[in-house]
C-alpha cells in the first residue's frame, strides 16, 4: 500500500518540479532529493559562515573609516546569509547543531576558497570582485532552484551579493588606477585568487558526482563548466578596464565560440584544499571552534529564557 502511495507521490513531484513549481517542505519529495538538498545547503551555509574569516580578518586593519564601515557591512551580511540558508536547511529535518558538528568533524565540506589566506589589503578587493563575482553568478543561477525556501533564500542573497561583488571592483579598481605599488598588488592580488575563484565552481562536469541528479531535479539549473565560463566571458573585459595583465596566458576571445579559451586548472590543488590540506583548512576549523565555544553562554541564555517563556505560557493556561 505505502508502495503504491510512494509511486503516485513520486509522479506528482516529477510533474511539479516539470511544470517548475516550487517544493516545498511539507510536501513529499524522494529520499535522494532531500539528503542532496541537505548536503548542498548545509555546504553552502557554512561557506558562507567560514568565508567571514578571511575578510574578517581586515576589518581593523582597513586602511579608512569609509572602507572600514563598508568592509563590516558586508562581512555582517555574510552571517546573515549563513543564517537564512542553516534555517532554510533545517526545513529539510535536520538541526542546525547536526550542521555545525558535521563542520567542525570535517564530515561536510565549505566552498574551497576560504581555505586561501587574505595576506595585504588589494586582497580584499579581490574577494570582493572575484569571490562574490563568481558566487553570484552561481547564485543567479540558484534564484530558480526547485526547492521553494532554498530558491526564496537565493533572491535575497543575490541582492546583497552584487553589492558586495561592486564594492570589491570598486576598491580594486581604486589600487589598479593608484600609485605603482599599489598597482602591482592589485595585480597580485588578481594573480593569486584568479585560479581558486574558477576552482569555486566545482569539478568538470564530467567528473562531477551530483550534477546529473541535481540538474534532472532542478536542484542545480546550470552546469558547474557552464557557470565557470560564464564568469571567465564576464571577467575577462573587468581586467581590461583595470589596465591589469591576464592571471592567465592562455586567456583568448575564441570569435568561432563567442567566449574565451583558457587554460586548464590545477585539479590536484582543488582535490588538496577540498580533501582538508589547503593553506588554511586547519585555522578555519580551528577558529570556528573556538568562536562556538565562546557563545555558548549566548545559546545558554537563549535556552533559559525560552525555558521561561514557556513556563510562563503554561501558568497562564494553568
Ligand atoms: N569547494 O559533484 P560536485 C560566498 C565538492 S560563499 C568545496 O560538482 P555539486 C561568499 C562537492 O561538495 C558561496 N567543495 O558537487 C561567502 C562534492 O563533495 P561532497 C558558496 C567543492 O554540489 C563569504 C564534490 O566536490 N556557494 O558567496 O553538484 C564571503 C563533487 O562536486 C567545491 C555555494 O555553496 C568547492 N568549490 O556542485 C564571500 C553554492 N566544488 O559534497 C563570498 C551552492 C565541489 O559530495 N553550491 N565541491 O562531499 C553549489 O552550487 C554546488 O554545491 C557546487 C558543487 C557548484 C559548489
Amino acid at each position: 500500500m505505502q508502495k503504491v502511495d510512494d509511486a503516485q507521490a513520486q509522479i506528482e513531484f516529477d510533474r511539479r518540479v516539470a511544470d517548475e513549481q516550487k517544493i516545498e517542505p511539507t510536501d513529499w519529495m524522494p529520499d535522494d532529493y532531500r539528503k542532496n538538498l541537505i548536503r548542498q545547503m548545509s555546504q553552502h551555509a557554512h561557506s558562507e559562515v567560514i568565508g567571514m574569516q578571511p575578510e574578517g580578518n581586515w576589518i581593523t586593519r582597513a586602511p579608512s573609516l569609509r572602507r572600514k564601515a563598508i568592509l563590516l557591512a558586508k562581512v555582517q551580511d555574510e552571517g546573515g546569509h549563513g543564517l537564512y540558508l542553516y534555517s532554510a536547511t533545517e526545513t529539510l529535518g535536520i538541526t542546525r547543531s547536526e550542521m555545525i558538528e558535521a563542520l567542525q568533524t570535517r564530515k561536510a565540506k565549505y566552498a574551497s576558497i576560504f581555505n586561501y589566506p587574505t595576506l595585504n589589503w588589494a586582497d580584499i578587493g579581490a574577494v570582493g570582485w572575484l569571490v562574490d563575482g563568481a558566487a553570484i553568478v552561481n547564485q543567479i543561477a540558484l534564484q530558480r532552484t526547485s526547492y521553494g525556501p532554498y530558491s526564496r533564500a537565493m533572491i535575497r542573497i543575490c541582492k546583497e551579493e552584487s553589492f558586495h561583488q561592486r564594492q570589491g571592483y570598486e576598491l580594486i579598481y581604486a589600487m589598479a588606477k593608484g600609485s605603482p605599488e599599489q598597482k602591482e598588488m592589485a595585480q597580485d592580488a588578481l594573480n593569486r585568487f584568479w585560479w581558486p575563484s574558477l576552482m569555486m565552481f566545482g569539478p568538470h562536469d564530467s567528473d562531477s558526482a551530483h550534477s546529473a541528479k541535481s540538474m534532472q531535479w532542478k536542484i542545480k539549473r546550470e552546469t558547474n563548466d557552464v557557470l565557470r565560463q560564464r564568469f571567465i566571458d564576464q571577467t575577462v573585459p573587468q581586467i581590461e578596464v583595470l589596465g591589469l595583465e591576464m592571471p592567465d596566458p592562455e586567456i583568448k576571445w575564441n570569435e568561432e565560440k563567442g567566449q574565451y579559451d583558457s587554460g586548464e586548472i590545477n585539479w590536484q590543488e582543488f582535490y588538496e584544499v577540498i580533501n582538508g590540506n589547503g593553506p588554511c583548512n586547519h585555522q578555519r576549523i580551528k577558529h570556528h571552534l573556538k568562536a562556538h565555544k565562546d557563545g555558548e553562554w549566548v545559546r545558554e541564555a537563549v535556552r533559559a529564557y525560552a525555558e521561561k517563556q514557556q513556563a510562563k505560557k503554561a501558568a497562564n493556561v494553568a
